[in-house]
């Protein structure tokens, strides 16, 4: 198997003296030299404001961040630059949605259709914006392992479903989601779909275009890019009618006392000075997975899991949530251990330099819908190797001896 680690310094660091095994890149990955080098060249070469200066250096701020702009286009294969929005973070890109075209185009008695594995991000938005508008949400079901049952979704759209929104690859369960099923069944009885990417974009090839989604929403940080960096994809018509989600400098046509005009896409969603430098590490970030190839980052991982999935489901009194076929399971494993609290689990994993994230990773309902309050959740990426997977495995073992497991 092929290391990446070398790209990536902070894998050389040690944690409670003992060498960094990192196993939370659901949570937020880690970033290449490329990455970290193109903001500090950035902040040491070109750093200006953008689209305002008429002098050569805030020019030369505006192409690095307009061409990071052209970087996300093509990474998700929109057909139009002005698709391309940048936002905070999928959390903020999804709430630009419920509080912008949310009420420009639902009323009382429109339904939302989400499913039981969202993350809180895609779940609150619509609950407030279903509250606002008095519109009702309505969950699609998972069968026993997890995966997303397209019958249940089809017995619950009809044309009072104005939005279907749901994630593309659960944090939790690591199943992806047929996107293109549901976008048929949605498009068909005249349904919007907003893909949330936050855990699709950094671990697959993503093309919008070819998904026919109506919006698509992820992070930069979870793809080796900078936090406080995201992205809002828009059908460009849909996003055209949209009213602009944030008011200030930068959107603008015209601003008299009372009224103002708002200029063209995309600016019209980006008021006030961006993320510039974080847009720019984004470009770089996709720079770095174009250059190892999304297929080649797939294929990666689906190693890494079938290794850790043998492995794990060998453990005696290890429960796995989600498919147990590692063919079916992606990027992140969520699992307990049989007597044992997650919180403590992962507390001695740290012992052992093996970072885990531990708790209901932002989806309470799914918790709910497992009959369970927290998981221990272990998730990879390109830079992990077999080795990491030991290290964890050779953890799990210490912590069921430190609890005397039977
Ligand atoms: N999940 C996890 O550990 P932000 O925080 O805006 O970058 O991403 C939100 C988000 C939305 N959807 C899904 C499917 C996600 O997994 C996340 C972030 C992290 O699982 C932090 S809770």
């Amino acid at each position: 198997m092929k290391t990446y680690k070398n790209d990536f310094d902070i894998l050389k660091t040690k944690v409670n003296d003992q060498p960094l095994t990192y196993l939370d890149s659901g949570a937020t990955s880690q970033k290449p030299r490329q990455v970290i080098e193109a903001l500090a060249d950035y902040y040491e070469h070109d750093n200006a404001n953008i689209h305002r200066g008429i002098y050569t250096l805030s020019q030369r701020a505006t192409d690095h961040y307009e061409a990071a702009r052209d970087k996300v286009q093509h990474f998700i294969h929109a057909a139009d630059r002005r698709s391309i929005i940048f936002t905070r973070s999928t959390t903020e890109s999804l709430n630009w949605l419920a509080q912008s075209y949310g009420p420009a185009n639902l009323k009382a008695g429109d339904e939302i259709l989400l499913t039981y594995m969202e993350h809180h991000s895609n779940i609150v938005p619509w609950q407030v914006l279903a509250q606002r508008v008095g519109a009702k949400l309505k969950y699609v079901a998972l069968d026993d392992q997890g995966f997303l049952d397209l019958d249940d979704l089809k017995r619950q759209l009809s044309d009072k479903t104005k939005l279907v929104t749901l994630t593309q690859l659960s944090n939790v369960l690591g199943v992806k989601t047929p996107v293109k099923e549901v976008v048929k069944a949605a498009h068909a009885v005249g349904a919007k779909v907003i893909l949330d990417g936050a855990q699709g974009a950094p671990h697959m090839p993503v093309d919008v275009t070819d998904l026919d989604v109506d919006f698509y929403a992820f992070s930069g940080h979870k793809m080796m890019g900078p936090t406080g960096i995201g992205v809002l994809y828009g059908r460009l018509e849909l996003l055209d009618q949209m009213p602009p989600a944030q008011y200030g400098g930068e959107m603008i046509e015209r601003v008299g006392l009372y009224e103002s005009t708002y200029t063209k896409l995309p600016e019209r969603f980006e008021a006030g000075t961006p993320n510039i430098a974080g847009a720019i590490g984004l470009g770089a970030a996709v720079d770095y997975l174009q250059s190892v190839g999304m297929e080649t980052v797939e294929a990666h991982e689906a190693e890494l899991m079938a290794y850790a999935m043998d492995k794990l489901q060998a453990i005696d009194g290890l429960t796995i949530y989600g498919p147990k076929d590692s063919k079916q399971h992606h990027a992140v494993i969520a699992f307990n251990l049989a007597g044992v609290h997650p919180h403590d689990v992962a507390t001695i994993l740290d012992q052992s330099g093996v970072e885990v994230r531990a708790g209901h990773h932002c989806a309470q309902p799914l918790m709910d819908y497992l009959g369970v309050t927290a998981t221990v959740r272990a998730s990879f990426y390109l830079y992990n190797d077999l080795a990491d997977i030991d290290r964890l495995v050779d953890a799990l073992k210490v912590a069921q001896e430190y609890f005397a497991y039977e």
